[in-house]
């Protein structure tokens, strides 16, 4: 994942990925793959823009400062990047096909104009995306936020919310970030059911997962945002108070409105009654927080017998607790499970899956609901009231409506502003330049005005893989014919990033890739097959790197100290790959000491010898560096090369072909140093153009192995055994051991359970 070029410079927690893609580029390379590996920049969004309204200072000057510092700091530790592949987003080059990319959702219908309530960042004064929330605040700056009705640009993501779940069992992805993309979109197949309103001529509309329990529903509740409340409120003896309760719960965000356990509050619409379909029965209805204006239909029959939230509220507000599922004491809390229905008419005595088919049917039959699904992923809210971010190539028009900017007049460049403030109106400051907004309508020629607001900053990084194909294609986004031979079957075959990025950035590209897939832009499903998180690199203090501790260690310092080489080396050796791990100075000198050790062995080759000793030990270093790197399991590959390095310290001596078989393994971690040792022993051209070794099958193989011996499946001794042995041969190894025969006591064996070169089982 490309970085985000903040003021700060990288630190080495950011790096560990990028060396980790360096380790395993290079490892490709000498297994004779072409191999694309390159580098650019995600720069627009809030922080540079924040930075040039602090400073005064254009944030394009402060990004491509930004920009050269990781690019120096980078370079520094060196990767092999295809630097000519280079990428910015906030190049008008690059953000011309972003736009270009926004015009093919929109032209599909994938793109449209809401007015609808969105979250409103009052410090940010912006709208945003439900993506854009960390604990239910802004997470950028930490403010809690609004819900605010304005025009807004939408991205229809939810059309893709089925494939985005369905498609997940393609990709070798961890386990956990499939699990968090499963759990955002969220999808809940369930049942509608139509109330009727007692006297007025309405319905209510409830989503329900649990229609089996209907005969337990006490009690309605419609969210605050109910269309109910959109013609006023006078049809209710209450008004006052229920309209004071409305403006109350804008105030709260969803995480505390819907949170088991916090208060529940709610008034009641005095005056109606909602019927439940099944038994006729009237039932009063509220109006509570604790139900969503945007989830399901924003309305639910309560059951507090059967669900938590309801079981709350109905002890709060003295309203009835009926049992309509066996099992649990419903005085106590809430019974959530499935189990026999109790007095629930026709349906007693079904378990609660076969009642929810049955009473699915039967609301069909009758026409007072039916079966669907929803979904928690929400479409994206795609526009910002900022200034930093790519303009959005629409022009309103009265006559036409909204008209696309024309291909051949993209980019619509980011005009220069005077001031960059956000101006809290709902509107960016692009707003306040008029000779930028007045254009003339592509269609009519009349009159008409640029959309003002801009891209989010995930905008750019929703497709920016795609461009590192053909980075200078001026006529298309990328050439077809280079897309299908870098892309391929398996798309980017090795992706690496954090996991802050499992439900924002990996939503949002895959939901863009299908979308170019669908318009056959593209020739795979999805973008990233294999995915790889980076474990956090702490502070030496156990605390996450920050400027507020001064815990943070700067890369720059430990390569002028150390050299890249440890940097690299010890970054991938400190701990499992995607772990979190704390700097450790003293670790860090380890890895220092053991590229010296490294250097240090040259003296130690004997061009005459043939060390036969070492042969296997070498074979099986190739075996397992090789593995290990393809399974990004780097601090195994780099200690069984350090086992080799001690081997031949040991032995004091090491063939001049051992010892470059060696280094070629340690390359791809330490290019430098294995590099100049390289030359050092005489060779033209470099350590980084060779084949990667091939180990002999025969060489790595044990000769002998600890034997496990059960008897009766117990273990009961076990000892070195030599390797390739037959199942009669084992058999009377093990019978001549005292441990053994002990145990089978003179009993006669009935069978043998064999597993070659490992355990021997003996059933008396
Ligand atoms: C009656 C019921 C009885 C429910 C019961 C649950 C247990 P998921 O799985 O998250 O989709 N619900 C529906 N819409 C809601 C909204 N807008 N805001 C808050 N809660 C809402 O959960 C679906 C369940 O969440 C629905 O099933 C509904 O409560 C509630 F014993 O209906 B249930
Ligand atoms: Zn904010």
């Amino acid at each position: 994942m490309f970085p985000y070029p903040s003021g700060e410079g990288l630190h080495v927690g950011h790096i560990k990925a990028y060396i980790a893609t360096d380790v395993y580029a290079r490892h490709k390379k000498m297994n004779g793959f072409n191999v694309l590996h390159p580098m650019g920049w995600d720069s627009f969004g809030l922080p540079a823009e924040n930075y040039a309204i602090k400073n005064k200072i254009n944030p394009k000057v402060s990004t491509a400062k930004n920009v050269a510092t990781f690019k120096k700091q980078l370079s520094n530790i060196g990767f092999n990047y295809d630097w000519s592949r280079e990428i910015n987003t906030t190049d008008p080059e690059y953000y011309k096909w972003t736009q270009w990319i926004f015009l093919q959702l929109f032209k599909k219908g994938l793109a449209y104009e809401s007015y609808e309530p969105i979250i409103w960042c009052p410090s940010c004064k912006t709208g945003l995306a439900l993506e854009d929330l960390e604990d239910g605040k802004c997470e950028r700056c930490g403010s809690d936020i609004e819900k605010r009705p304005m025009r807004q640009w939408v991205l229809a993501i939810t059309k893709y919310a089925d494939r985005l779940l369905e498609d997940l069992s393609l990709l070798d992805w961890p386990a956990s970030i499939k699990e968090s993309q499963k759990n955002w979109i969220g999808r809940s197949e369930g049942s509608e059911i139509d109330f009727k309103v007692k006297k007025l001529d309405l319905t209510i509309k409830v989503f329900t997962t649990r229609v089996d329990t209907i005969f337990g529903a006490t009690y309605l509740v419609v969210a605050p945002e109910h269309p109910i409340f959109a013609a006023g409120n006078l049809i209710f003896s209450n008004a006052e108070e229920i309209n004071k309760y409305i403006i109350a719960s804008k105030k709260i965000s969803d995480i505390d409105r819907t949170a088991e356990g916090k208060d529940k509050t709610g008034v009641e619409l005095l005056g109606v009654k909602a019927i439940n379909p099944f038994n006729n029965e009237e039932i009063p209805i509220f109006v509570a927080d604790y139900v969503l204006g945007h989830y399901g239909t924003g309305a639910v029959m309560a059951v507090p017998a059967h669900d938590t939230r309801d079981w709350e509220f109905a002890k709060k507000y003295n309203l009835p607790i009926r049992e309509s599922v066996k099992g649990g004491d419903i005085s106590v809390e809430a019974f959530t499970e499935d189990g026999i229905l109790v007095d629930s008419g026709d349906f007693t005595g079904l378990v609660s899956s076969e009642a929810r088919k049955k009473m699915t049917e039967w609301l069909k039959k009758n026409k007072v609901g039916r079966k669907t699904v929803n979904y928690k992923l929400q479409d994206w809210v795609f526009s910002r009231q900022r200034y930093w971010g790519e303009p959005i190539p629409l022009i309103h028009c009265d006559k036409c409506g909204v008209v696309p900017v024309p291909e051949k007049d993209l980019p619509v460049k980011l005009p220069e502003v005077k001031s960059y403030e956000p101006t809290g109106t709902g509107e960016s400051p692009l707003a306040g330049i008029p000779n930028w907004v007045n254009v003339k309508c592509p269609k009519c020629g009349g009159k008409g005005k640029r959309e003002t607001n801009t891209m989010p900053q995930w905008a750019g990084s929703s497709w920016y893989y795609l461009r590192y194909i053909d980075p200078k294609n001026k006529k298309m986004f990328v050439d077809p014919k280079k897309e299908k031979y870098w892309m391929g079957k398996n798309g980017v075959d090795m992706y690496v990033g954090g996991t802050e990025h499992a439900t924002r950035h990996l939503v949002y590209v895959r939901f863009w890739h299908k979308v170019l897939f669908d318009l056959k832009l593209v020739s795979t499903k999805e973008p990233f097959y294999r995915l790889a998180n980076q474990g956090l690199v702490m502070g030496e203090d156990k605390r996450k790197m920050s400027k507020r501790w001064g815990n943070v260690v700067n890369p720059d310092n430990v390569v002028a100290d150390f050299g890249a080489d440890t940097l690299r080396v010890y970054e991938m050796f400190m701990g499992p790959f995607e772990q979190a791990i704390s700097w450790s100075t003293s670790g860090m000198m380890g890895s220092r000491r053991f590229l010296e050790k490294v250097w240090r062995l040259m003296e130690s080759i004997d061009p005459k010898l043939k060390n036969k000793e070492l042969e296997s030990l070498l074979h099986k270093t190739i075996k397992k560096v090789g593995e290990d790197i393809e399974n990004f399991r780097f601090n195994t590959a780099i200690s069984t090369m350090m086992i080799f390095a001690n081997e031949v310290e040991r032995l004091g001596t090491v063939s001049k072909s051992q010892y470059l078989e060696f280094l070629k393994l340690l390359a791809p971690f330490a290019p430098h140093i294995t590099e100049e040792i390289w030359h050092e022993l005489g060779h033209k051209k470099s350590v980084h153009v060779e084949k990667w070794s091939k180990y002999n099958k025969s060489k790595v193989k044990e000769k002998s192995f600890i034997l496990v011996v059960q008897v009766n499946g117990k273990v009961r001794d076990q000892f070195e055994a030599p390797c390739g042995l037959k199942e009669n041969e084992v058999l009377d190894l093990t019978l001549k051991r005292e441990n053994v025969t002990n145990y089978i006591n003179g009993n006669s064996v009935k069978r043998v359970i064999w597993v070659p070169d490992k355990l021997i089982n003996i059933v008396i």
